[in-house]
């Protein structure tokens, strides 16, 4: 099978397509699945350092020690950012984690998850129950289907729309496209905001330029911000943030998660100042994405 090959002497090795010549490793304790869906190769297997890990592709998505990094951050920084996010749509993200994130905050009443591959919500409720346990929550509606079609069938109608996807190669390609944020920007209420995996700036400053280009023809508030985590590329993953109204300002996020506070305990890499300094960018990735020559 493709993806046990992707195991030698106990090692998964990634797949470098997006990122030629570095590969990251985890060493294999068990493999508890491994199969092809409609849509792509799914790998889940019990890591000796990383918990449980779910691949799709030969990508790592999910670690269960580090996605806290990934999920809070993609999740929060839309969320606080919103003055009072009720109406939540995820795209992707089947493991569930995003949704667990969503739900706590308690102005949130419908959480909608669209994820085109039910084969990954089904692995995630059986090998990563972390993330999936938050199906169970009543304000959860599971869409198996595509994104973008979802969105053209309710316009007008979110707060926050978070695309939790894989990487830009196969099914999730469309997802990193204009017609794509044309969608979001159309299904989004008043005030509405979208957060988007935004790849990495070590790696795909060339995606993220022009992406951001095309998103600030779109919305009036555009930002990008990132997060640390060890176990995607380069040790860093960011997002593109996008605002309907002009006074979004994400780096000033309407709501501010307050030390002490029931949503802070909650939560074990946001805070208040880490969403502020997301958003502070090395200089090299700074005057790329501002569309500076280097000297
Ligand atoms: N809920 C977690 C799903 C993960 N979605 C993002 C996965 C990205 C994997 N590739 C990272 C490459 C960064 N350049």
């Amino acid at each position: 099978m493709a993806m046990l090959s992707r195991i030698e002497n106990g090692w998964f090795k990634e797949r470098p397509t997006l990122w030629p010549g570095q590969a990251m490793s985890l060493e294999v304790d068990t493999v508890l699945y491994a199969g092809k869906s409609e849509f792509q190769d799914v790998l889940v297997f019990k890591s000796a350092a990383y918990g449980n890990v779910l691949v799709l592709d030969g990508v790592i998505q999910v670690t269960e020690r580090d996605e806290f990094a990934y999920q809070e951050m993609i999740t929060h920084l839309a969320m606080f950012s919103h003055p009072n996010p009720q109406r939540i749509l995820v795209v992707g993200g089947g493991d569930g984690g995003v949704v667990r994130e969503v739900l706590k905050h308690d102005s949130v009443q419908e959480v909608y998850l669209c994820e085109i591959d039910e084969t990954v919500i089904d692995v995630a409720k059986q090998f990563l129950p972390s993330m999936a346990s938050s199906y169970k929550d009543p304000r959860v509606s599971i869409k198996i289907m595509d994104g973008a079609q979802f969105m053209s069938e309710n316009q007008d109608f979110f707060d926050v729309i978070i695309t939790d996807s894989s990487d830009p190669v196969g099914p999730a390609d469309v997802l990193f496209k204009p017609p794509y944020f044309e969608k979001m920007n159309s299904a989004l209420r008043q005030g509405g905001i979208i957060c988007s995996q935004g790849e990495c700036i070590w790696l795909h400053l060339d995606l993220i330029r022009p992406l951001l280009e095309s998103c600030r023809l779109i919305f009036p508030s555009v930002s990008y911000a990132y997060t640390t985590i060890p176990t995607y590329p380069s040790g860093q993953i960011g997002f593109v943030l996008c605002g309907k109204s002009a006074d979004t300002s994400f780096s000033n996020p309407h709501r501010v998660c307050e030390p002490g506070s029931a949503i802070q305990k909650k939560l074990r890499y946001y805070n208040h100042d880490i969403h502020k300094a997301a958003f502070v960018l090395p200089e090299f990735a700074r005057r790329a994405i501002a569309g500076e020559k280097e000297e």
